[in-house]
C-alpha cells in the first residue's frame, strides 16, 4: 500500500474535518471512566476539566503539526520519538496511510489562548481527536510533555484488537508563572561529558525548564575550547576536585549540546566566572594573576573558594575578555552571558567594581546581556543586566532598585549540592539541609521582602559538583527536588500545595525508572512500586 502524503491545504481541511465531526470512526468504543484530575502532572497546570472519558493512543493514531511551521513539526517529531521509546509504537508525523488513521494528535499553532506568555498552550483530550494549540512552537513543546505524561505505562488490550493506551479526557489550559525557569550545572570542579550533560538536559525538559546554565571556568578546570587563546584548555582543563582527569568541550561539542537544548525549547547559557573563581585560566595565563591576596596559581584539585584573582588594572586581561566573549557568543544563541562575580574575596572592593563594569561593557559589545551573582550589585550595573540572588537578598534588591531583573536561586532553599539529610551520600550542607518538603515549600515571589513580581525573571536550581562526578551521583542530588522546582517555576504559589504535590511526585515513578534516573527515595514520599 503506498504512503499518502497530503497537500497542505488538503490536510488542513481534512484535520479540522476530523476534529469537528469525527466522521471517519468505524465503531464505537467503550472506553472507561477516567478523572483528568488525578493525573500525576508536574508542574500542576493552570486549568483542568475532566470529560471523564478517553483518547485511544493506539497503532491507528497519527501526528499531525501546523504545515507551515517546521519548528511545529519539529514538535510533532519529538512526541513521536518519546512514545516509540516509551511503548515501541510507532506514530507517523503528517504521513500516514490515511485508511488507517483513526484517532488523530493535531499540534496546532493559533493565537486565540487564555493566556498570551509565549510558552502557553491548551489541550483538548476527546475520544478520536486531541488537539493542542499554542502560538509558538516553545509552547506546543511544553504541551507535549503535558501529553506525555499522561500516557500510561500499560496499555488496555480488551477495547479493539489491538493494544492502546488511554489518556484522560479533557481540556487544559496553561502557562508558565515565570519566563525563566533554570537550572545549572557545575562543569568545572567535575567535568561532565557531553552524553552526560544531554543527559540531564533531556530530564529537565520533561519538566518545562526552558534554561541551563553551564558554569563553565572555575578554579579547578576551564572547560570550554577558546580557539585564540589555546592554553585555557591545553593547561586549564586538565584537573579536577579530587585530582581526576578533568575535560574540556571543543567549540563543536559546545554547539552540540545548544543543538540538543534547542530541540527541547531549552537555552543555554554559558557562565566564565570573574574576577574570581579564576585559578584555571591563570594557571594557563599567569599574567592575568592578580598577585596581591590572591594565591599563586597551581593545579587546584581541593574545594576552597576565594583565593584567585584576574588583575583588574591590565589591558592585556580586558583584551583576553574581549575574545573569550567573542568566541562564545558567536557560538551561543542565548541573549545571556553569565560573568560570574561571586566570592571574588581576593579582589579588592574597588578593583571588581571597576571590572565587573568594563566586563558588563565587554559582554554589551558583543551584543548579550550580562547575568551576575547578587556580589556584583556593589558594580554600577546596567538595567539591562540580571541578578542571581543565592546568599544576599539586599543585593538582589538593590540591583532591582536599579531596574535589572532577578534571578531568585537561594542556596538555603535551592542549592542542589545541600544534602538532604545527614545521611546523604553525596552534597555539602554549609547553607543548610534541603529535605524534599522544605524544597517545595517556599515561594520564590515573596523570598525577598520588597522585591516585586515584575523584577522577577524567574527561578534557577544550580548544582555545583564539588562531590559529584557522574549521572548517577548528580541525579542522586537532583531528583527528585529539581522536580519541585519545576513547579516552583510554573505553577503559581495559589495553587501549589505540598501534600497534593507529594502524591505526584509519587507517581512520577514509572518515569524515573523507565529513564534508569537514579533519585534519592525520600521517606516524605510514598513511592508504590
Ligand atoms: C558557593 S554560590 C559558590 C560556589 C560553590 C558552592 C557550593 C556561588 C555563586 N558560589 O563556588 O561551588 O557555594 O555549594
Amino acid at each position: 500500500m503506498k504512503t499518502y502524503v497530503f497537500p497542505k491545504s488538503f490536510l488542513m481541511g481534512c484535520v479540522t474535518i476530523l476534529i469537528l465531526s469525527c466522521s471517519k470512526i468505524p465503531k464505537k468504543i467503550e472506553y472507561p471512566e477516567t478523572d483528568l484530575r488525578n493525573a500525576s502532572l508536574i508542574p500542576k497546570p493552570l486549568k483542568v476539566v475532566p470529560t471523564n472519558s478517553a483518547f485511544g493512543l493506539d497503532a491507528k493514531t497519527a501526528i499531525y503539526t501546523a504545515q507551515t511551521d517546521s519548528e511545529f513539526e519539529k514538535v510533532g517529531q519529538f512526541l513521536a520519538s518519546k512514545i516509540a521509546f516509551q511503548l515501541d509504537l510507532t506514530v507517523p508525523v503528517n504521513t500516514a496511510e490515511s485508511e488507517t488513521v483513526e484517532r488523530i494528535i493535531f499540534i496546532n499553532r493559533t493565537e486565540t489562548l487564555d493566556s498570551d506568555a509565549p510558552e502557553a498552550y491548551q489541550l483538548y483530550i476527546k475520544n478520536d481527536s486531541i488537539l493542542l494549540n499554542a502560538r509558538s512552537a516553545a509552547g506546543a513543546f511544553r504541551g507535549v510533555q503535558t501529553l506525555r505524561q499522561l500516557i500510561p505505562e500499560q496499555s488496555n488490550d480488551t477495547l479493539t484488537t489491538q493494544p492502546m493506551w488511554l489518556i484522560p479526557s479533557g481540556k487544559i489550559d496553561d502557562a508558565p508563572n515565570f519566563e525563566y525557569r533554570g537550572a545549572m550545572l557545575d562543569v568545572a570542579r567535575h567535568f561532565f561529558t557531553v552524553d552526560q550533560v544531554k543527559r540531564y538536559i533531556d530530564q529537565l525538559a520533561y519538566y518545562k525548564f526552558n534554561a541551563f546554565h553551564m558554569h563553565l571556568t572555575d578554579d579547578q578546570g576551564w572547560r570550554l575550547e577558546i580557539k585564540s587563546w589555546p592554553k585555557l584548555t591545553e593547561v586549564g582543563a586538565q584537573s579536577e576536585v579530587g585530582g581526576g582527569p578533568g575535560g574540556f568541550y571543543t567549540q563543536e561539542e559546545f554547539k552540540d549540546i545548544v543543538a540538543y537544548a534547542a530541540e527541547r525549547h531549552i537555552e543555554v547559557i554559558p557562565e566564565v566566572d570573574m574576577p574570581g573563581h579564576t585559578n584555571a585560566a591563570n594557571l594557563s595565563y599567569p599574567i592575568f594573576h592578580a598577585k596581591g591576596k590572591a594565591e599563586t596559581p597551581r593545579v587546584r584539585t581541593d574545594m576552597k573558594v576565594g583565593y584567585s584573582s584576574f588583575d583588574a588594572y591590565k589591558d592585556t586581561v580586558y583584551a583576553f575578555l574581549d575574545d573569550v566573549v567573542r568566541e562564545i557568543s558567536e557560538i551561543s544563541p542565548s541573549p545571556y552571558f553569565h560573568i560570574g562575580g561571586d566570592e571574588s574575596h581576593a579582589t579588592p572592593k574597588k578593583d571588581y567594581i571597576h571590572f565587573i563594569e568594563k566586563v558588563e561593557k565587554i559582554v554589551q559589545k558583543h551584543g548579550k546581556r550580562s547575568i551576575g551573582w547578587n556580589e556584583i550589585a556593589q558594580a554600577d550595573i546596567s538595567p539591562s543586566t540580571v541578578g542571581q540572588l543565592w546568599n544576599e537578598p539586599e543585593s538582589a534588591l538593590k540591583a532591582a532598585e536599579r531596574g535589572s531583573k532577578i534571578i531568585i536561586s537561594p542556596a538555603k532553599k535551592i542549592y542542589l549540592d545541600m544534602k538532604y539529610d545527614t545521611l546523604s551520600k553525596h552534597g555539602l550542607n554549609w547553607a543548610a539541609y534541603i529535605p524534599v518538603d522544605d524544597a517545595y515549600n517556599w515561594d520564590p515571589e515573596t523570598y525577598v521582602k520588597g522585591l516585586p513580581k515584575e523584577s522577577i525573571l524567574g527561578i534557577e536550581a544550580p548544582l555545583w559538583s564539588e562531590t559529584i562526578s557522574n549521572s548517577e551521583e548528580l541525579e542522586y542530588l537532583a531528583f527528585p527536588r529539581v522536580i519541585g522546582y519545576a513547579e516552583l517555576g510554573w505553577t503559581p504559589a495559589e495553587q501549589r500545595d505540598w501534600e497534593d504535590y507529594k502524591s505526584r511526585l509519587a507517581g512520577q515513578l514509572p518515569y524515573l525508572q523507565r529513564n534508569n534516573i537514579n533519585f534519592y527515595r525520600s521517606p516524605l514520599v510514598v513511592w508504590e512500586e
